[in-house]
């Protein structure tokens, strides 16, 4: 059990004792005296390639050193996840970790564990609170870099040219830290070159078939796209079976940068269906237990835990795909 204040030490045991009068059961802390941490973790879903590599590496990793994860997957809903965080807290779990699936909304669930004395993590995604003492630390990517190095691609793949290139844009899942991060870091580079036009700009949910049926209408609309800014892979699969379907081809007719850079991702992007995909890595296991350890032990932590992520151009994608775990 890690350092917790005396006070909530004195109602734990308080509330215990009660329980034990009434339930005959000891009422004790989630482990059951197991002595193993207990890690109660709430996942977004499983909308995409991503978020699967990303569940996998949470559950090995907790498998692999030892924590008893608790886990339970939102379907995609805030209200799911703070369902789970308190079910966490009636637990009393020693450390409880969670993939915010919008940004808005958390203080209150989270003031509670605060008061709870059950230290809080953030993995993959952040939140909009000022109020940073609600968690011990936020281990994920930076998204409005990735949206940068999205645009970054597009202004150098056009350099010289003057005609104008009319993008149209695929959206996260509305109100979520990846989808508004990557189109704020996008537009605030390629706002420096006004041929760059974003003629359509729509959520895909992260997922491909939206992403497939938002770009049907995407092409309907306008005949004359030039690029597709897709904010992760799987919308971007989905555009592409789309974009052939339209009779066009993917990554000639219509040049496509995503991000995430997952294996079915990196498979188009070595066709030559994708151009260019930014790396997000969802291989958050490892770093979450080490970090679940620490905050159970009362040891400072950073506050920011920043990802390592990369780019990949098609040759890239080509050198790298035997290797590549998910
Ligand atoms: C990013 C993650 C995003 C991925 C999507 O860290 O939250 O959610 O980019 C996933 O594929 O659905």
């Amino acid at each position: 059990m890690g350092k917790r204040s005396l006070a909530a030490i004195a109602a734990t045991l308080m509330t215990a004792a009660a329980l034990a009068g009434c339930a005959g059961d000891d009422g004790g802390d989630a482990g059951g005296g197991s002595g193993k941490l207990v890690l109660g973790f709430s996942q977004v879903g499983a909308e995409s390639g991503w978020r699967t590599a990303n569940t996998k590496s949470i559950q090995d990793s907790a498998a692999a050193s030892g924590v008893d994860l608790k886990f339970v997957d939102a379907q995609g809903k805030q209200e799911n996840q703070i369902k789970a965080i308190r079910s966490f807290i009636t637990q009393r779990v020693d450390v409880i970790a969670f993939s915010p699936v919008v940004e808005s909304g958390w203080d209150t669930v989270l003031k509670e564990a605060k008061d709870a004395d059950i230290p809080v993590i953030l993995t993959d995604r952040a939140i909009d609170s000022p109020d940073t003492s609600l968690y011990k630390t936020f281990i994920g990517s930076d998204f409005v870099l990735e949206g940068k190095k999205a645009g970054e691609w597009l202004v150098k793949e056009y350099e010289g040219k003057n005609d104008p290139v009319n993008i149209v844009e695929l959206q996260g899942t509305p109100g979520a830290a990846p989808a508004n991060d990557r189109k704020t870091g996008f537009a605030d580079v390629i706002k420096a070159d006004p041929k760059f036009k974003v003629i359509a700009s729509q959520t895909g949910q992260f997922t491909r078939t939206d992403g497939k049926q938002v770009m049907e209408t995407f092409l309907k609309a306008h005949p004359d796209i030039d690029v597709l800014y897709a904010h992760n892979d799987d919308m971007g699969l989905g555009a592409i079976e789309a974009i052939e379907a339209a009779g066009k081809k993917p990554g000639t007719d219509i040049k496509i940068i995503t991000v995430d850079a997952v294996k079915d991702g990196m498979t188009a992007l070595a066709a030559g269906k994708i151009n260019y995909i930014v790396e997000c890595s969802p291989l958050l296991g490892p770093q979450l237990m080490d970090l679940a350890k620490k905050v159970n032990n009362g040891e400072q932590v950073e506050q920011r835990v920043l990802t390592e992520e990369t780019t990949f151009t098609p040759e890239q994608a080509k050198q790298v795909l035997p290797e590549r775990k998910y």
